[in-house]
């Protein structure tokens, strides 16, 4: 179809915008073009538009249009996919409470905002932090839009658990399959070995060292966030863009034949995740639509850390329920 596709991106200005906006206007959804609605809060917009300055001047040709503003109803009109990357980081002194609520805020109105203008097959992707519960109070928040159509996006986390095994075992990224994170992302998260697979072997037994899957490999992939900014300074942001873009990619286009991703979606009550959460599970992707991946094992090692993870969020969906957000 040559009728562009509309990409809302929210927190354009920030940091992984930055990244983010020069990837899909170059090309990285396909070649359909696209038109970029960008939302900011008021006091950003100047920045933005310098940012839209920079777009016009890569004179991208699949661009078909670039629209900006604050208010979430006039920018998410019409939109085909709803990038929402834009939320409140924690600041000195803020609380828990105080930053689910913040983020309560935002995606409350932003949740509604897209049931009541965003085109009838939007896809929604949420990138911003708690981005799990981020999609839950979205979700809840847009009644008329089926569940299946929010994402809180884990596949950053499943690169790298990729990136740490390729490393590991010295095989290239492209020979390892099916990788799951479960859960919340968070340093809960569970990325499984015991399902991933190297050149089509299992990727535990090829490892063959419970010692480094437990106290390397889990850890590093969990904290990876945290050590990429004890190193630049700043959190993850190319790399998050990366991820946003091979999620939201594979939403439309659909997964790798024999193969799987990691995607937070509502759970069914799937693998014991309560119905209704918002959790990291093995997905594949046809045609727009997900499905969770059935019948995998789960030994007792795994299922002691999806339990955990999926008790987190558990109880950050009871906090944001007490604050009134769901
Ligand atoms: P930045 O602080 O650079 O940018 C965020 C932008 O969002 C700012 O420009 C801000 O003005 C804007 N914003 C705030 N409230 C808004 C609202 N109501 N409507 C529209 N825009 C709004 O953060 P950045 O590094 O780009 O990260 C963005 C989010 O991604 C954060 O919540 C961050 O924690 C999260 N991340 C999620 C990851 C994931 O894998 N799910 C990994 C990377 C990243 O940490």
């Amino acid at each position: 179809s040559t009728t562009p596709l509309k990409v809302a991106v929210t927190g354009a200005a920030g940091q992984i915008g930055y990244s983010l906006l020069f990837r899909l206007a170059s090309g990285a959804l396909g070649d359909r073009p696209i038109e970029l609605r960008l939302l900011e809060i008021e006091p950003a917009l100047k920045t933005l538009e310098g940012v839209v300055m920079e777009l016009d001047d890569c004179a991208f040709p699949n661009l078909a249009g670039i629209e900006i503003g604050h208010e979430a109803e006039k920018v998410f009109d019409g939109v085909n996919l709803a990038l929402l990357v834009g939320a409140r980081p924690r600041g000195p002194g803020m609380e828990r409470g105080d930053l689910l609520e913040a983020n309560g805020a935002i995606f409350t109105a932003q949740g509604k905002a897209l049931n009541a203008v965003a085109a009838d097959d939007v896809r929604i992707g949420v990138t911003g932090n708690p981005a799990n519960t981020n999609a839950l109070i979205a979700m809840t928040n847009a009644p008329d839009v089926p569940q299946s159509r929010f994402s809180a996006l884990t596949r950053l986390d499943h690169n790298r658990a990729i990136s740490q095994l390729a490393a590991k075992t010295g095989a290239p990224v492209t020979d390892i399959t099916h990788m799951t994170i479960w859960g919340n992302h968070s340093a809960t998260q569970y990325p499984d070995l015991f399902h991933a697979q190297v050149a089509g072997r299992n990727a535990a037994e090829t490892v063959g060292d419970q010692d480094w899957l437990e106290n390397t490999f889990i850890p590093t992939v969990a904290k990876r966030g945290a050590a990429i900014i004890d190193a630049r300074g700043s959190s993850s942001a190319a790399s998050a863009a990366s991820a946003t873009i091979d999620a939201a990619r594979d939403w439309l286009h659909g997964s790798a034949d024999d193969d799987w991703v990691s995607m937070a979606v509502v759970s069914d009550g799937s693998y014991g995740v309560p119905e209704g959460l918002i959790s990291s599970f093995p997905v594949t992707t046809r045609d727009g639509d997900w499905e969770i991946v059935q019948g995998l094992e789960i030994d007792d090692f795994s299922r002691a850390r999806i339990d955990a993870s999926v008790a987190e969020l558990a109880e950050e969906r009871d906090a944001v329920a007490k604050l009134g957000l769901i």
